[in-house]
């Protein structure tokens, strides 16, 4: 059995995962998945890219929207608003179940770590999924605002602010268990997730990126960017904030140290010679999520390119 650890971030990693456990052993698959995106909202604590894997790989997910439980409803959110309670960031009923079982255990004393992995069995899920560290390590954004969380960017004032700068609690450190996954892996991915704010934070922990520089395994990444815009988010606008080009190779420059091979989009051929040019070997196939097939066809031509 191949041993897969994948970087992860919300959306697009958590479709490429469930793509990836339809084509190898869920047992061999490892999600070491971003947490700096979480927040507290009423008191609970919420794990929004977290959630989004365990939904999707649960059969949960809202699959148009991409995050949050299908068949959703809103009553406690209304209920809330009544009472006077902020109501800009969505809680349905159905997730709040999520936030105020993980938040009692984290009271009680339990890791991030061993509260995803309970939920991860009772959702019947065979891959491992990590938080990337059980340290707090929440994403601060600078706009012309000033300083505020990533939430607050992200949905209260949806993206549309320019970054100046990104920022994630200092000191945060990776899991024993994200350390031991590295360096067991045969292949590591870096999923289609934003490289600021999604796989960033990972790489930000502390010694991860020496890990990764000295792992065994062959690192590919692949690319969120697609004919020059994200599939989804801010990744575009972020790229372009931070003086890179908007494009597959923009992101290819950002991951040349770390990666063996990038994946890039048919739509984006004509950008291979150059990112072949940082010393990346470079598969050009359809990366867009549409359907079941084409996220097992992404997963395949993935793993194929480790070797
Ligand atoms: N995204 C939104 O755009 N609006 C929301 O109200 C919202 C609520 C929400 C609740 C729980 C959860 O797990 C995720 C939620 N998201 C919402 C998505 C999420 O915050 C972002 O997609 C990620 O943080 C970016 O990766």
């Amino acid at each position: 059995m191949e041993r897969i650890a994948v970087l992860c971030g919300g959306v697009g990693a958590a479709r490429f995962l469930s793509g990836l456990v339809d084509v190898v052993d869920p047992a061999g698959v490892t999600a070491i998945v971003n947490v700096a995106d979480d927040d507290e909202f009423h008191g609970l604590h919420v794990s929004p890219d977290i959630d989004t894997v365990l939904y999707t790989l649960g059969g949960l997910v809202h699959e148009e929207q991409g995050w949050g439980r299908r068949d959703e409803t809103f009553n406690a959110q209304s209920e809330l608003a009544r009472l006077g309670e902020d109501a800009w960031f969505r809680l349905g009923d159905r997730d709040l179940a999520m936030h105020i079982h993980r938040t009692r255990l984290l009271r009680e004393g339990r890791s991030l770590t061993e509260v995803v992995d309970g939920v991860r069995r009772a959702l019947g899920i065979g891959a491992t999924i990590l938080p990337a560290t059980d340290s707090p390590q929440r994403t601060r954004v600078r706009t012309d605002a000033g300083w505020i969380g990533f939430q607050e960017y992200f949905v209260q004032r949806r993206a549309a602010d320019l970054v100046r700068e990104l920022r994630f609690e200092p000191g945060a450190t990776p899991t024993g268990a994200v350390r031991a996954a590295i360096a067991g892996a045969d292949i590591i991915v870096i999923a289609p997730s934003n490289p600021f704010v999604s796989i960033g934070p990972i790489l930000a922990l502390t010694g991860l990126r020496d890990q990764l520089q000295e792992a065994r395994a062959a690192v590919v990444a692949v690319s969120p960017i697609v004919g020059g815009a994200a599939i989804k988010g801010p990744a575009a606008a972020m790229l372009a904030a931070f003086g890179y080009d908007v494009s597959a190779l923009g992101v290819a420059r950002l991951y040349a140290e770390l990666a063996d091979a990038f994946i890039l989009d048919t739509e984006d051929a004509d950008l291979a010679p150059a990112i072949a040019a940082l010393g990346l070997r470079t598969s050009v196939v359809p990366t867009i999520m549409r359907d079941r097939a084409t996220r097992a066809d992404l997963a395949r031509a993935t793993v194929a390119a480790a070797r």
